[in-house]
């Protein structure tokens, strides 16, 4: 890159699947970069989430990189939803086909960023203390990335052990012979508590919010599928590409009001034999009407009663939201764990965990001694890992006083007094609410187009306005406003962590809309950045 005085074009933080690719195509521009990345090896998310049963909720033939046909046909998926050791290999072998760990420092976590008016460059300091600059800082944190530990009182006098599903062990955990408390029903709680069932002496959950599940059928890769899809891998991204979560599937547009009830039944039967996320497509309505919505949520209770034996852990299981406003788990055997003589289920809807004892746990006075405690507590989602960096814009304004009511960016891509820093599917882009890689891809293009213009063009600075922000921020909102998405406490609106603005996050006005912006945007000069 001409006239560069700093020490890299390009410093992304983070080498999950979105600092990887960014990498490749800073690489592809002829940038110097270089990423750090907090843990000892790549993958981000599948890094960290290794607790038992983690496995994608979106199937292994949608969820991977396209950006490189070779990639895209040497891969071998084994499992329709490929489990977490796979998709880290997946992640290690792209790192190794790519050569990209010659770039890539890892153990490293950025703590501060502070650009610099006079040089355009960021000026970097890692945890190992070490200084270095650079014209464009990218953020791959990824949007689960914090893990959110409650604050509960006597937290540390527990003298058991001790696991987040988002921290887990390396080496895996042995819970044979042991009495453990989950604490959380999530998806990570959902996905690991029949494989701990399957272990420990005694599981005891302790559920606040029960959740909507639907089973994933999981089965091993059905290899002529496989070929299919490789025979004709660009029609069916292509295809994915015009849906809202960025998914090749095919939803019925038909309102669930328009139906009989023998149709809709029917509708839903096939839906979760197919199991899965597109269970929600059964309608075209469900997210838009309360009462559509709630034909499908009685149908999953049922469902619930059908599975599970005793009356009153059966209700107990039963959500009573809006079905699809939590994001939809997708489970293996989830419900039938509850007919184990082994494992109870604790109601702390109106009782919270009083506190922690060094022997487990009391709730409403009453005292579950346990020998492991998993926290299945979820995520600081979306912002929290961005804000513990302490990074600092135009006039040294932080990022933390820019966000104090919530996040505010254009596009999801950039923040407005934050020159020449992007973020990989940040708040405000549809990211969580789609295939996140496709998204990751789409986002990571767009930003290295945008520096290869910037070179081409010989801009030092790329700002966004603070009113084309201000303009998508509305436009984030109102789109929320539209959607049945927005009406429950969901980790989407940041309820799951005491004291984070309420507000809904991701954008919900779909990939293809979102896509169609974003490219108009770039082709009309980078109009709503001011470039200098
Ligand atoms: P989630 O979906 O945020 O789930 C966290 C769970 O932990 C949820 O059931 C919470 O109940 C529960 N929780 C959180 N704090 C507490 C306290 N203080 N006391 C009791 N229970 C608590 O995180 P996951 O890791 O399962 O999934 C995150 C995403 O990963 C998921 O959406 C997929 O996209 C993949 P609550 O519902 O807040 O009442």
């Amino acid at each position: 890159m001409s006239e560069n005085n700093c020490d890299f074009d390009l410093v992304i933080v983070g080498a999950g699947f979105a600092g990887m690719y960014m990498l490749h195509r800073a690489r592809g521009l002829g940038l110097k970069a270089k990423v750090f990345e907090a843990g000892s090896g790549v993958g981000g998310t599948w890094y960290w989430n290794r607790y038992p049963g983690a496995r994608c909720d979106v199937e292994s033939m949608q969820y991977s990189y396209q950006f490189s046909p070779e990639l895209e046909q040497e891969w071998e998926w084994s499992e329709r939803y490929s489990p977490q050791p796979e998709i880290l290999n997946y992640a290690n072998h792209v790192a190794d086909r790519f050569d990209l760990r010659a770039d890539i420092q890892f153990d490293t976590s950025v703590e501060r960023a502070i650009f610099d008016e006079g040089s355009s460059c960021w000026n970097l300091t890692t945890s190992d203390g070490e200084t270095c600059s650079a014209r464009y800082c990218v953020m791959a944190t990824g949007c689960l990335s914090s893990t959110n530990l409650p604050d509960f009182e006597g937290l540390d006098s527990f003298k058991g052990d001790k696991y987040h599903t988002g921290q887990w062990p390396h080496e895996g955990v042995d819970f044979t012979g042991k009495r453990v408390a989950v604490i959380g029903t999530g998806s990570s709680a959902i996905q690991s508590i029949p494989h701990i069932a399957e272990q420990a002496e005694h599981l005891t959950v302790f559920q606040r919010t029960p959740n909507y599940t639907i089973p994933a059928h999981n089965r091993a890769m059905d290899q002529a599928y496989a070929a299919k899809v490789k025979a004709e891998y660009p029609a069916m991204r292509a295809r994915a590409k015009t849906m809202p979560p960025g998914m090749d599937i095919t939803p019925n547009m038909q309102p669930a009001l328009e139906a009989t009830a023998e149709e809709r039944q029917a509708q839903y039967e096939a839906k979760w034999a197919e199991g899965g996320i597109p269970f929600m497509g059964a309608f075209g309505d469900l997210m838009l009407n309360d009462e559509a919505n709630n034909t499908a949520a009685a149908f999953v209770r049922g469902k619930i009663r059908e599975t599970v034996e005793d009356p009153a852990i059966a209700e107990l299981l039963s959500p009573d939201n809006v079905i699809g406003c939590k994001r939809l788990c997708v489970d293996s055997d989830y419900y039938d764990t509850y007919n184990r003589p082994d494992v109870t289920l604790v109601d702390i809807a109106n009782d919270p965990i009083e506190r922690l004892t060094p022997d487990g746990l009391v709730v409403k006075g009453e005292a579950y001694e346990v020998d492991a405690i998993v926290f299945a507590t979820g995520f600081d989602a979306m912002t929290g890992t961005l804000l513990r960096i302490d990074i600092r814009g135009l006039g040294g304004r932080t990022l933390k006083e820019k966000w104090e009511e919530g996040p505010k960016s254009y596009l999801g891509l950039s923040m407005a007094g934050f020159p020449n820093m992007f973020t990989v599917t940040g708040p405000g882009s549809p990211s969580v609410l789609t295939n996140m890689l496709p998204s990751i891809e789409q986002h990571v293009d767009w930003i290295a187009d945008c520096l290869a213009y910037c070179q081409e063009n010989g801009h030092k600075q790329i700002n966004s306005s603070q009113q084309a922000e201000d303009d998508w921020v509305s436009h984030v909102s109102e789109s929320a406003d539209l959607s049945l998405r927005s009406t429950c406490s969901s980790w989407y609106v940041g309820a799951n962590i005491p004291g984070k603005p309420r507000v809904f996050m991701p954008y919900l006005g779909g990939f293809p809309m979102y896509v169609e912006r974003c490219n108009d945007i770039a082709a009309n000069g980078y109009k709503g950045f001011a470039l200098s």
